[in-house]
């Protein structure tokens, strides 16, 4: 008789007890969503992540969470996925595993066409903030990317695939006898957190060219030097407070330098340098 009404809140309660929570938890839960959208030669990018990053980094792609070292998800995925921005990170990465950082990570962890296919592989997954899917869960759940794997700059050559014993790329610079080809320019962040470099106009001699990068300003920011097609040849680290340089070979021309977080070039952090 009364007893309905009770009966159906129980119901009722139960389901919102029970009922929801798992839902909820299953909705986000599934540990296999981090780890899938991968194919191909990503399988392979992700498993050298996974044993060769990992314990230091975490990249939703890869499924690590590693905390020694930044979050690469955060690091990396500053913006909407575009092919600059991946093409920008791919060459970040390279060069990370290719001259470590700091004495804090490592150099060369990988080599040759293992950290090349690293490096394309976190700059095509990191959780880029794609305005296109905002309506689904948030959190970075690595959205399957719309840059492929070809189209990413540092890229193995498409038919590199022969594993030869390689001798070595390239040996690194520093055992070189001075050339006296090398020049340093120096560049500095508008102290005061505007978008400006405090430099317009830079000059240097053809050949090795060091970009010494001051960034005194509040905010984060790089130097990334392009030829003025827009191919990018190099970039320091993303970084606020102190220094930063890049090394890039330039044969005489006209580049251009930007700071390559977003935004800010359009905001006026850029300038053209003159190789002669
Ligand atoms: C021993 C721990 C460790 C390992 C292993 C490691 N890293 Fe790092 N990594 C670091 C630390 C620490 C930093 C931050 C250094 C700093 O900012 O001074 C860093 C920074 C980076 C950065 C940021 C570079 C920038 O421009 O700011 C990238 C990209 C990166 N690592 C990629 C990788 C990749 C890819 C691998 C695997 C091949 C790897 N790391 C392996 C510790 C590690
Ligand atoms: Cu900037």
């Amino acid at each position: 008789m009364t007893k309905r009404p009770f009966a159906i809140l129980a119901v009722f309660a139960l389901i919102c007890l029970v009922g929801l929570p798992a839902w909820a938890i299953s909705k986000r839960g599934s540990p296999s969503a981090a780890v899938e959208p991968i194919a191909g030669t990503d399988t392979t990018a992700q498993q050298l992540f996974q044993t060769n990053c990992g314990a230091c980094h975490t990249l939703g792609a890869a499924g690590t969470d590693g905390v020694v070292a930044p979050n690469l998800d955060v690091l990396l995925a500053t913006g909407p996925e575009s092919k600059s921005v991946v093409d920008t990170n791919c060459i970040r990465v390279l060069s990370a595993i290719n001259n470590g950082l700091s004495g804090r990570m490592p150099a060369g962890i990988l080599q040759g066409d293992d950290a090349k296919l690293v490096a394309n592989f976190v700059a095509r997954n990191v959780a880029y903030v794609n305005p296109a899917s905002t309506s689904t869960t948030t959190g970075g759940s690595s959205s399957s990317t719309s840059v492929s794997p070809s189209q990413v700059k540092c890229t193995t050559g498409p038919s590199a695939a022969a594993p030869s014993p390689a001798p070595k790329p390239k040996p690194k610079p520093a055992p070189k006898p001075p050339s006296g080809a090398a020049s340093t320019v120096n560049v500095s962040a508008d102290p005061s957190g505007a978008l400006a470099f405090q430099q317009t106009s830079l000059s240097a001699q053809a050949g090795k060219v060091t970009i010494d990068f001051t960034n005194a300003s509040p905010v984060a920011h790089n130097v990334t030097v392009a030829e003025t097609s827009g191919k990018v040849l190099g970039a320091t680290k993303t970084f606020t407070g102190g220094k930063a340089s890049t090394s890039v070979d330039l044969k005489s021309g006209t580049y251009t330098f930007y700071c390559s977080v977003p935004g800010h070039e359009q905001a006026g952090m850029k300038g053209t340098l003159t190789v002669k």
